[in-house]
C-alpha cells in the first residue's frame, strides 16, 4: 500500500482508455502513476487535465520500479501483455487488469457483449439501436469508442451496457461475464500479438467462460471456429446461420425467423434494411438474437433494422462516377473482413489492398477474387507481398501508396464496375488509422471531377 493508505495503481498507455481511467481513480482520490512510452510533447495537452488533478506522469517509456511497487496494474488494450515490466509484475503477484474488467467490476447493469473478428462494431451499432427504439437506455460503447470507464465519470443513466469487446480487452478480463455474448466469427487478425491463430481464437471464445447456464451465448454456426468450439458453451448457446442449416434464426426470403427455447418465436422483415451483403446479414441475424434474449420484441427490433444504416469505412458506398460505383471498406484491416466484403458484390471488382502488414496470409482472398476480382492493386508496405501472393491468380499491380492505385483502378474501370477500398492491412504505414485513410479515398472520389 501507498503512504496515503490508498491504492496505488499503475495506468499503462494513456490513450484514450488509460486516460479515463486515470481521471475516474483521480476523481476518487486514489494515487496514479500514469505512465506512456510517448513524450509529453506527443500528447498535446491531452494529458493536462491529470496531471492537474494529481497523476505522477511517468512519460517516454515505462520504469520498473513503478510497476513493481504497485497495488495493481490497469493496461490499456494496446499494451502487449509481455512487454518486461508486466512480466515481471505478474511473477511478484501484483495484479494486472484491463480498463473494460476495471470499469466494469464498477457497475452492476445487465450487458451485451459482442465480439468477433469482424462485424463487432455494426452489430454493437444495431444492438444500441434496438434498446433505442425499445425505449431502454443503454451505453453503447467499450471498442466501439467510448471506453466504459469514460462512462462511468459521467452521470451512468442506462439501464444495460452494450459493449463492443475486442480479444485485447478479453485477454485483461478476469470477471467480465456478460448476460449475452455474441461471438460473430473467428478469421486471422492480430498475428503480431497473438502466438498462433488458435490463441487468438482462445481469446475470442474466453467471452464465454465465465458465463452460467442462465447466461446466453450467440455464436455464428457457419464459423468453423465457432462449430468446433460450441461445446465449450455452459451458458444456453444460440445459433446464426446465414447459410441456411438449422439455427435459432434463419432467412426465409427476406424474412428473418427467430427461435429461442422458452421464449414466443418472432419473424423480422429484411426489406428496408440498409445494411447489405452476407456479412451484414450475420450481423443482423446475431443482433436480432442478441435483442430477444434481452425480451425486446419484434415491433422494435423490426422498426431498429428498418432505421438503421451502419457506419462510415464499412463497405459504405461514397460515390459514383461515370457509371464507376466506389466503396470504403478502409475499416476492413484483415483478410477475413476482405473475403466477406467481395462476397457482398455479384459484380466486377477491383480492389485496392495495401497498407502495414499484420503478418497474416492473403491467400484466403484467391477464391473470391477468382469469382469477381477485375483487379488488384497493392500499395504501401504490405503492398509487395501482396502483389507476390496474388499475382499468379488475378490481374495485379504494385503501387508506392493509395493515390497511385486508386488513380490506375479508375483507369482500368468500366461502368458497372466497383472500386472497392478494403485494404486487409492496418493503415500506421502512411496514416494516423483507418479513418484518416478511408476520408482521403473519399476526397480522391470527390476529386475525380478534374479527373
Ligand atoms: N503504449 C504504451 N506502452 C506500450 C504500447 C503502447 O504506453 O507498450 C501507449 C501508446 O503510446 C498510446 C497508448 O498506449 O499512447 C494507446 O493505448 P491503446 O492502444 O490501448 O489505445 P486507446 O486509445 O486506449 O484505444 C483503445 C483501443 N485500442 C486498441 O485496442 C489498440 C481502441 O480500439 C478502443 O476504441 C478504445 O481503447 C476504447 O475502448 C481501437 C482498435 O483498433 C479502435 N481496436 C482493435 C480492433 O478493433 O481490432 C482491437
Amino acid at each position: 500500500m501507498s503512504q496515503k493508505g490508498q491504492k496505488k495503481t499503475v495506468v499503462v498507455g494513456l490513450g484514450v482508455s488509460g486516460r479515463a481511467v486515470c481521471e475516474l481513480l483521480l476523481s476518487r482520490g486514489a494515487e496514479v502513476v500514469a505512465t506512456d512510452l510517448r513524450d509529453l510533447s506527443q500528447f498535446g495537452g491531452a494529458l493536462d487535465g491529470i496531471a492537474g488533478a494529481g497523476a505522477l506522469l511517468r512519460l517516454g517509456g515505462h520504469r520498473l520500479e513503478d510497476f513493481l511497487s504497485a497495488d495493481r496494474i490497469i493496461v490499456s488494450p494496446g499494451i502487449p501483455l509481455d512487454i518486461e515490466p508486466l512480466v515481471r509484475a505478474r511473477s511478484c503477484g501484483i495484479e494486472i487488469i484491463g480498463e473494460l474488467e476495471w470499469a466494469w467490476r464498477q457497475v452492476s447493469l445487465p450487458t451485451v457483449a459482442v465480439t468477433g473478428t469482424n462485424g463487432k462494431t455494426t452489430t454493437t451499432g444495431l444492438i444500441g439501436e434496438i434498446f433505442k427504439q425499445a425505449g431502454r437506455r443503454a451505453f453503447v460503447g467499450g471498442n466501439i469508442g467510448t471506453p466504459l470507464s469514460r462512462w462511468l465519470l459521467g452521470a451512468q443513466a442506462a439501464d444495460a451496457l452494450v459493449l463492443e469487446v475486442s480479444s485485447f480487452q478479453l485477454d485483461t478480463a478476469s470477471t467480465f461475464r456478460p448476460d449475452v455474448g455474441v461471438l460473430l466469427n473467428v478469421t486471422e487478425d492480430h498475428l503480431d500479438r497473438y502466438a498462433s491463430f488458435e490463441a487468438y481464437a482462445d481469446s475470442k471464445f474466453s467471452l464465454f467462460s465465465r458465463q452460467n447456464k442462465d447466461d446466453f451465448a450467440v455464436i455464428n454456426g457457419a464459423d468453423p471456429i465457432c462449430q468446433r468450439r460450441a461445446e465449450q458453451i455452459r451458458g444456453r448457446l444460440l445459433c446464426f446461420n446465414s447459410a441456411g442449416a438449422t439455427a435459432n434464426v434463419r432467412v426465409c426470403g427476406t424474412l428473418l425467423k427467430l427461435d429461442v427455447p422458452g421464449k414466443a418465436g418472432m419473424q423480422i422483415s429484411l426489406e428496408k434494411t440498409g445494411l447489405h451483403g452476407t456479412h451484414n446479414l450475420e450481423n443482423t441475424m446475431a443482433a436480432c438474437l442478441a435483442a430477444m434474449c434481452m425480451g425486446i420484441g419484434p415491433r422494435d427490433i423490426q422498426a431498429a433494422v428498418d432505421s438503421f444504416e451502419g457506419f462510415a469505412h464499412r463497405v459504405q458506398w461514397v460515390g459514383n462516377w461515370k457509371g464507376i460505383d466506389f466503396y470504403d471498406d478502409s475499416k476492413a484491416t484483415n483478410v477475413g473482413a476482405v473475403v466477406k466484403a467481395l462476397e457482398g458484390f455479384e459484380r466486377p471488382v477491383l480492389l485496392l489492398l495495401g497498407g502495414r502488414d499484420k503478418l497474416g496470409a492473403y491467400q484466403p482472398l484467391l477464391a473470391p477474387l477468382a469469382a469477381r476480382g477485375k483487379g488488384v492493386f497493392a500499395f504501401g508496405e504490405a503492398g509487395p507481398k501482396i502483389y507476390d501472393c496474388l499475382r499468379q491468380t488475378v490481374d495485379a499491380g504494385l503501387y508506392k501508396d493509395l493515390p497511385a492505385a486508386f488513380g490506375e483502378a479508375v483507369r482500368r474501370a468500366a461502368p458497372g464496375d466497383v472500386i472497392l477500398l478494403s485494404p486487409a492491412c492496418a493503415s500506421f504505414d502512411q496514416y494516423a488509422g483507418y479513418a484518416q485513410r478511408g476520408d482521403h479515398f473519399k476526397k480522391l472520389v470527390s476529386e475525380l471531377r478534374d479527373f
